[in-house]
């Protein structure tokens, strides 16, 4: 296969053409000759269902993966052609954070396991707007990234399947990408609707604006059309196969739902076998018990779906029905069970005018996990108490991880080689090894060649930078970086306070011997976010004041970067070398981007909070800044009281960097953005007490880790401290979370 592909490449002729012209030709030259798997004819298979898919750019990571990168750079050199000129080939961001980005690297992982694990979601015409900033705002503009052509997907023509809503039939037609591994290809296969104009809707934007009634009606469209193609797809597979009995139906699939946007899938699978199959309700729900599992991601109460019954009736009538009886059937369960009425009412389906997603996915789930140790602890404790009192055999933890292919040896070729050379190769296919690194944390040699790749990998980053943000980072500072979607549970804000802390005291001379430091911000505000988009603003007038003050822009930098995903994201965890994870404990599920800078010998900078948990406890606390209220301390002070004003009272310097909010040091050109933030701190805001996310409470002992970084810099300890990281991370592979995803819970 690799010869022919080779020889496919070497006989493309770049004379004349365009870099897009070749990225495809290239590309054609690769899809032609190799063999995709769609399904199993033995095996039992597992289906990851996901509204999200945010792969990136494919073109570097299919080279790699099939163990070409190299022998394709170097045909191409021969024609004269830079193999880095496809980095103008944009990314497909068919997803818009953490869980969309999880998806992509458990796929690759299982490919690279070689698993049969298919991915099912949505190809959207337009991914996550692009970001340009006006005047330091965010603005939005189209993801077209078809406009450079799509050669890494099949469209699969003969499988197309008519999914029907009450007012319209729409056709979903499949599109297989292939996620390719040592040992075999699988598909990651992306429905697009067709069928008119008002069909072709459902899968033209990634998160339609959902502040209007059409706007989430539209939602529930896409989150009904991926259930009902990925359902429809498995059970005509398996009547093939199997014939229309369908108890062996859980020993050939598992479905895992990410999250609950596609667990209609379950209530779909319950439809089709109950009306197409006259399969009895009771039995269709058994099986459907046996095959569909729920990964839940976040416990953010305004992220937990909840839809009107009136919609769901209105766009799906015989998915009503169905929901309606699981709820009868629910009650009928619970009461045979002698389930307490407090508990049955907190974990019913119905919930007033509603429909609990989260709910209906734990009631059909055989099993349901949290994405980090804490994470499924607070799901048991909390979110889901009454459900884990009585199912507590359904509650499973797998911590995330993020594939080493993208993010190590990927992103960055010159630490994979400072490993190759200190442990061999064998890393690379098996993750577990990197722990060999430990053993060189004391040699001087391997801590000077780390030191070299990090400075290296810094002056990349710079020309980055200057390239897509026309900004020259100071040159040799420390790197700390910020980079995930925009959320006040993830303050942004608090580093943006941290940050002028520092500016003051480096103004008043309190501050001497700092060295040099820049602090990188990269993120995207959902377009209808006021407060997040208030943040942007902010940070991008602190960046503009420092950089105009003569006294400090040689000590202090704040750099928004523009347009963050994927492709920035390589670049940014090479050249960093301080993580900033600094979410309100409790609130972050597990986050991702930690594992990737640790990964690339960052340390962490952060609060014990999702997977930083888990993080400090392999690369060892000392190794890290951990700082913060964890969460006892947010519950205790959520129940006997929390005044931010009292703090803000009696420390004038945090009480200064909260002020410039709103006495006139910045402005937001009158549009009340700095005001309304202010005053979620200070009063409240929304159905929110003042300062809910605590920045507040944190604030002084961030301030204070960030110092500590900044002396400890200068000494060999903190290389070391990095190193250890780099070599702590093999855990945080998502090769050992989908291994334990196959073990625990698909028995694939
Ligand atoms: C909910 C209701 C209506 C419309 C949209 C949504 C919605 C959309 C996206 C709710 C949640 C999301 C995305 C959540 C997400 O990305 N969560 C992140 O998942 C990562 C992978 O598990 C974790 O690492 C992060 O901690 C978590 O924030």
């Amino acid at each position: 296969m690799k010869e022919k592909i080779l020889n496919a490449i070497k006989a493309i002729d770049p004379q004349g053409k365009t870099v897009v012209q070749l990225y495809n030709e290239i590309s054609d030259a690769v899809m032609k000759n190799i063999e995709i798997k769609t399904c199993e004819t033995q095996n039992k298979a597992a289906y990851y269902l996901s509204i999200e898919f945010l792969i990136g750019r494919m073109f570097y990571n299919n080279l790699l993966e099939l163990g070409i990168l190299e022998d394709v750079a170097n045909i191409l050199r021969e024609k004269g052609v830079s193999i880095q000129m496809f980095e103008e080939i944009e990314d497909a961001a068919l997803g818009n954070g953490g869980l969309g980005r999880l998806a992509a690297c458990f796929i690759d992982s299982a490919a690279g396991l070689n698993l049969p694990l298919y991915g099912m979601g949505i190809r959207y015409k337009y991914g996550l707007f692009k970001q340009r900033f006006e005047d330091g705002f965010q603005e939005e503009f189209p993801d077209d990234w078809q406009s450079f052509g799509d050669p890494w997907s099949i469209r699969k023509e003969g499988e197309r399947r008519v999914i029907r809503f009450a007012d319209m039939d729409v056709t979903a037609v499949p599109y297989d990408v292939p996620i390719i591994g040592k040992d075999r290809i699988n598909a990651l296969r992306l429905y697009q609707a067709e069928g008119g104009k008002k069909a072709e809707q459902i899968s033209e934007y990634l998160y339609p604006a959902d502040d209007t009634e059409e706007g989430k009606l539209l939602r529930l469209r896409q989150e009904y059309f991926l259930s009902a193609a990925a359902v429809g797809d498995l059970i005509e597979r398996y009547v093939r196969e199997n014939g229309k009995g369908f108890a062996a139906f859980s020993k050939k699939n598992a479905v895992q739902l990410n999250d609950t946007h596609p667990v209609l899938a379950a209530v779909e699978f319950i439809r089709v076998l109950t009306h197409e199959y006259s399969v009895p309700f009771a039995k269709a729900v058994m099986i459907a018990r046996e095959t569909f599992n729920y990964t839940n991601h976040t416990i953010l109460p305004e992220a937990l779906e909840c839809w009107p019954k009136k919609y769901i009736q209105a766009l799906l009538p015989d998915i009503y029905d169905i929901l309606v009886k699981l709820d009868s059937k629910q009650r009928r369960d619970c009461r045979k069970a002698g389930v307490e009425k407090a508990d049955y009412a907190a974990m019913r389906i119905v919930q007033g005018t509603t429909f609990s997603m989260a709910n209906t996915a734990v009631f059909l789930a055989n099993k349901v996990n949290g994405v980090a140790r804490i994470h499924t602890e607070i799901l048991k404790e909390s979110l889901f108490a009454p459900a884990y009192r009585n199912m507590p055999e359904k509650f499973v933890n797998v911590t995330n991880g993020i594939t080493q292919r993208r993010w190590l040896q990927l992103c960055n070729a010159e630490l994979s080689s400072l490993i190759d050379s200190c442990i061999g190769s064998k890393w690379r296919e098996d993750v577990s090894l990197l722990g060999g690194m430990k053993e060189f944390a004391q040699d001087e040699k391997v801590l000077d060649g780390f030191v070299k790749v990090k400075r290296e990998k810094k002056a990349q980053l710079a020309q980055y930078v200057q390239a897509k943000d026309g900004i020259v980072l100071l040159p040799n500072a420390i790197v700390y970086a910020q980079v995930k979607r925009l959320h006040e549970y993830k303050r942004q804000l608090m580093t943006a306070f941290a940050i002028l802390e520092i500016y003051h005291k480096l103004k008043s001379g309190e501050l001497k011997d700092f060295y040099p430091s820049v602090f990188l911000f990269g993120a995207k505000s959902a377009p209808a976010y006021f407060r997040a988009k208030g943040i942007i603003k902010f940070i991008n007038e602190i960046s503009k004041m420092i950089a105009a003050d003569g006294d400090v822009n040689q000590k202090l930098q704040v750099v928004f970067v523009s347009n963050y995903n994927v492709s920035y994201a390589e670049k940014i965890v090479t050249g960093t070398d301080v993580s900033l994870q600094v979410s309100t404990a409790g609130l972050e599920a597990s986050g991702t981007g930690n594992m990737k800078f640790m990964l690339n010998g960052s340390v962490t900078c952060g609060t014990m909070d999702g997977a930083n948990i888990e993080i400090v406890e392999h690369a060892g606390r000392s190794n890290n800044y951990i700082f913060g209220a964890e969460v006892d301390e947010i519950s205790r002070l959520k129940a006997e009281g929390y005044d931010p004003n009292a703090i803000f009272a009696k420390d004038p310097q945090m009480k200064r960097a909260v002020e410039t909010l709103i006495d006139g040091t910045f402005t937001d050109g009158g549009k009340g953005y700095f005001q309304e933030l202010y005053n979620s701190l200070t009063v409240g805001a929304s159905w929110h007490k003042p300062d809910h996310y605590f920045i507040a409470r944190d604030l002084p002992e961030y301030v204070d880790a960030l110092l500590r970084i900044n002396k400890d810099y200068a000494s060999s300890d903190f290389v070391k401290k990095q190193f250890i990281n780099m070599a702590s991370a093999a855990y945080f592979s998502s090769d050992r979370s989908v291994s334990e995803y196959a073990e625990k819970i698909w028995k694939i």
